[in-house]
This record gives structure tokens, C-alpha cells and sequence, in this order.
């Protein structure tokens, strides 16, 4: 990835996951744009983007973010959407034992007291991983990481989702199921 891979990137999950208006772009309920649209789009904005550039960041993202349609017409962003007029029907999942959520140590307080809630984005975003969990953390500031007992949070009727990129979401996580 090199730096304008990564500008561009942040630019399609900014247009893709929150704020797609801001380029005239439709999203469907599943979050599909249709690529021809989001060139045009992003053009009026001054950003010169083609079919082989977009290609090549949704194959080397880190987190495979986004998902490119089989017949090629089309991309979306698996997972972390704020906008409203995206709906994907993600279906619900057993997960493991324990999921993990990194934050910052200023939201902590917070969090003990009210539980982990979604905030802008749609859902509760958990990983499987402490790693990956410690890296969303220091995006916030001093990271902490959360251990979540979500079988026990699925047996108490919580609906998990899992993004074809491997994030784990749910609505969200009282504080009884949280553990630091
Ligand atoms: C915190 C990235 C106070 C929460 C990552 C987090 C992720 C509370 C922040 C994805 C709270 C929201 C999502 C409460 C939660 N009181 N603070 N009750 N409940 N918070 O960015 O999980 O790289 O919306 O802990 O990899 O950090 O963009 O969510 O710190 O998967 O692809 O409120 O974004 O993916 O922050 O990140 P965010 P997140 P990408």
C-alpha cells in the first residue's frame, strides 16, 4: 500500500460506510455502489480514480474492508457503516467463548458503567483477536482491551453477526458481559 493507496482507501470507507452523499452516490440496503458511479463521483471532488486502482486497494487492504461484486460492477464495505440507507441482512452467528474489543482508557469509565455501544457506526465492532483488538484501541488513544463473554451474551439472546471480513458485530454489550 503506498501513501495514495492509503489515502484512497480512507476516502471509499468514507464515502462507502458514512457519508456517501457528499459524491452524489447511491448505496443500495446491501451497501453496494456501483464503481462507474463512484468514479464519476469522486472526480467532482478532484480525485482521479479508475476501475484497476480501485481493484488493487480492495485486494491489498489489511482488513479486506471491501468486497468487490462477481461481475465486477460493483463495491461496498463489509463492515463498520454509520449511514442510514445501508441495511445488510448479515446473518447471525455462535460465536467463540469470547470476543475482544480495543478502546481507549478515557472511555473506560464509561464503558463500565453504561456497557459498549455502537455510537455512530451501526454496530458494536469485536474482533477475535487481542492484537487486532489492541490496534482499533490505539486508534483512540492509550489502548485497553476488553474481553467480552459473548456465548454467554448468545445464550442469553444477543444476535451476533460476523462480516465477510472476519469483525464480529452486535448491537451491543452491557457491562456485565464485559471484562478488562
Ligand atoms: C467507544 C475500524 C464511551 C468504543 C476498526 C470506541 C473497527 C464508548 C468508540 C471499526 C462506549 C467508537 C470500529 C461507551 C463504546 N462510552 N465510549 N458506553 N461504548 N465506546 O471508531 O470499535 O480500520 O466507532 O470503545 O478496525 O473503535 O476503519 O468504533 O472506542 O473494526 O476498517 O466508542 O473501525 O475498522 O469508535 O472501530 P468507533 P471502533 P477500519
Amino acid at each position: 500500500m503506498t501513501k495514495r493507496h492509503i489515502e484512497i482507501s480512507k476516502f471509499l470507507s468514507y464515502v462507502l460506510r458514512h457519508e456517501p452523499q457528499v459524491i452524489g452516490l447511491a448505496l443500495d440496503r446491501e451497501g453496494w455502489a456501483d464503481i462507474a458511479a463512484l468514479i464519476a463521483g469522486a472526480k467532482k471532488t478532484g480525485r482521479e480514480l479508475d476501475e484497476a486502482l480501485i481493484r488493487a486497494i480492495a485486494e491489498s487492504s489489511d482488513k479486506k474492508r471491501f468486497a468487490i461484486s462477481e461481475d465486477g460492477l460493483r463495491i461496498r464495505a463489509v463492515q463498520g457503516h454509520s449511514t442510514g440507507s445501508v441495511a445488510i441482512a448479515y446473518v447471525d452467528r455462535v460465536p467463540p467463548e469470547f470476543l475482544y474489543h480495543g478502546t481507549a482508557t478515557h472511555f473506560l469509565e464509561s464503558i463500565l458503567e453504561e456497557g459498549l455501544r455502537p455510537g455512530e457506526r451501526q454496530y458494536v465492532h469485536l474482533s477475535e483477536d487481542v492484537e487486532t483488538a489492541n490496534a482499533v484501541g490505539q486508534r483512540h488513544g492509550k489502548p485497553v482491551v476488553l474481553k467480552i463473554e459473548a456465548l454467554r451474551m448468545h445464550r442469553q439472546g444477543f444476535k451476533f453477526f460476523q462480516a465477510e471480513n472476519g469483525v464480529w458485530l452486535v448491537d451491543k454489550a452491557p457491562e456485565t458481559f464485559i471484562q478488562i
